[in-house]
């Protein structure tokens, strides 16, 4: 059978490859011609991709990319792994889905599957996909079937990836459950676990995604309180995690990163107002989580004003830009946020990290340093972002002449005149 992927991403190349390895003849389709050209030429740009993985399956023509929709005639199964960013007021940005279903809609054949993956607010697959595909004139249900089945992708986790994570499905009929669930199970390890609508299965990812930003945003009111208090937040965390049930560590950081676990919850808060119901929670949460750059830029001031420096002038290095450690990904990281405070109170910062070379900031391209001892000596404070594996710990607390660690990157180690902690 031949199947299609839509969007070559993240959550899309790693999918379009298990199916391929699954047996399948797997078409992926993305509107980002780089794209394509990369995976037809077997080079990988996906860290939980093999690249040895996407070499033979392309070379045995199992997987091939393109961007011409007309291909939709061919596959018997399409799933849509596009992106679902926010625009600027926090709204919901679904064009992708919406250009997709239609492009699909356009040379959709009879017995196709169509599985909606991407994070999005509950409704969306009966509201928005549904009428596009009944357009066609075809009826859901018994000439087309269509269904959600939110991904579960956590970027660089070594244990748990596309195959071996359990997967929900839920189908617009009894029917359509049952076709999405056969071909996830011909494709993945995991269990298949079927719910009785795509509103349930769109609502228990807002609900997985949402319970990890309002337990983050726990834990940095937490650090925000103990730093007051003089106490220490890493060692409480740790503390309550010695409860065996009941209790599960959440840690705070510089804020909150990544396209899913800022993003997702405000999809639920935007849907929500339809039902005239204000997600106080999740919006308090959001609050929380977004002050935390201000929460360290605050803290490194102090540390610079200790040594009876003013920030204006200091020279700051900052360790990590990417949004968490050991990926290459800086999409919504809260770096950004500081950079630009610590831009506006006349630091001269750097950013040092050993997976991206260079970044967006401010409209421009900014080019990373390499952490070298020369660096951790200039530097007024050095700021621990993101607790890469890559980087040298000893050398950093042996040079430096202030250290702010927002990742207690040396395990409850006890704060000294260099070293300060979130
Ligand atoms: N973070 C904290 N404290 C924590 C955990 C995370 O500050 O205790 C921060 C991280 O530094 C990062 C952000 O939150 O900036 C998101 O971290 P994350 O661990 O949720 O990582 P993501 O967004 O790459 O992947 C998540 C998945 N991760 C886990 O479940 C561990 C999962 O939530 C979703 O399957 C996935 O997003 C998705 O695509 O929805």
């Amino acid at each position: 059978a031949t199947v299609g992927v839509v969007g070559l991403g993240y959550v899309g190349l790693p999918l379009a490859v298990e199916k391929a390895k699954a047996g399948f003849t797997v078409i992926g389709f993305d509107v980002q011609e780089e794209k394509v050209g990369m995976v037809n030429d077997g080079k990988n740009y996906i860290g939980d991709v093999i690249q040895e993985d996407l070499e033979v399956l392309v070379a045995s023509e199992k997987l091939k990319a393109t961007s011409d929709y007309t291909f939709i005639r061919d596959v018997d199964a399409v799933a849509i792994c596009v992106p679902t960013p926010l625009d600027v007021y926090k709204q919901p940005n679904m064009q992708y889905v919406e250009s997709s279903a239609k492009a699909i809609a356009k040379y959709i054949t009879p017995g196709t599957l169509i599985v909606l993956e991407s994070t999005t607010y509950p409704g969306t697959t009966e509201e928005l996909i549904k009428p596009i595909l009944e357009a066609t004139g075809l009826v859901i249900g018994e000439d087309i079937f269509l269904a959600y089945s939110p991904e579960r992708v956590d970027p660089g986790n070594k244990d748990f990836n596309t195959k071996n994570t359990p997967k929900v499905v839920g189908g617009v009929t009894k029917g359509c459950t049952n076709v999405a669930a056969a071909m996830y199970r011909a494709v993945l390890d995991g269990e298949v676990h079927e719910v009785s609508s795509p509103a349930v299965a769109e609502m228990e990812k807002i609900l997985e995604n949402t319970f990890r930003n309002i337990n983050i945003a726990l834990a940095n009111e937490m650090a925000i309180l103990c730093n007051k208090m003089g106490i220490d937040v890493w060692e409480v965390i740790d503390a309550a995690a010695t409860k065996p049930y009941g209790f599960m560590p959440f840690y705070p950081g510089p804020g909150l990163g990544g396209h899913c676990i800022p993003i997702d919850p405000w999809y639920l808060t935007w849907k929500a107002r339809e039902y005239n119901y204000h997600t106080k929670l999740i919006e308090t949460a959001g609050e929380i989580n977004d002050s935390m750059p201000d929460f360290v830029v605050q803290r490194c001031s102090e540390i610079l004003n200790e040594q009876k420096k003013a920030m204006n002038g200091s020279k700051i290095l900052v360790l990590g830009v990417a949004y968490k450690r050991d990926i290459d990904d800086y999409r919504e990281s809260p770096v950004l946020p500081i950079l630009d405070r610590l831009t506006k109170f006349g630091a001269e910062w750097e950013v040092s990290d050993p997976y991206i070379t260079e970044f967006r900031f401010n409209g421009e391209m900014v080019g990373t340093v390499v952490l070298t001892e020369e660096k951790l000596k200039e530097a007024d404070l050095v700021v621990i972002a993101t607790n890469h594996s890559g980087f040298d710990y000893e050398l950093i607390k042996a040079t430096a002449k202030a250290i702010f660690d927002t990742r207690n990157s040396y395990e409850n180690a006890n704060e000294e005149s260099v070293y300060f902690k979130l």
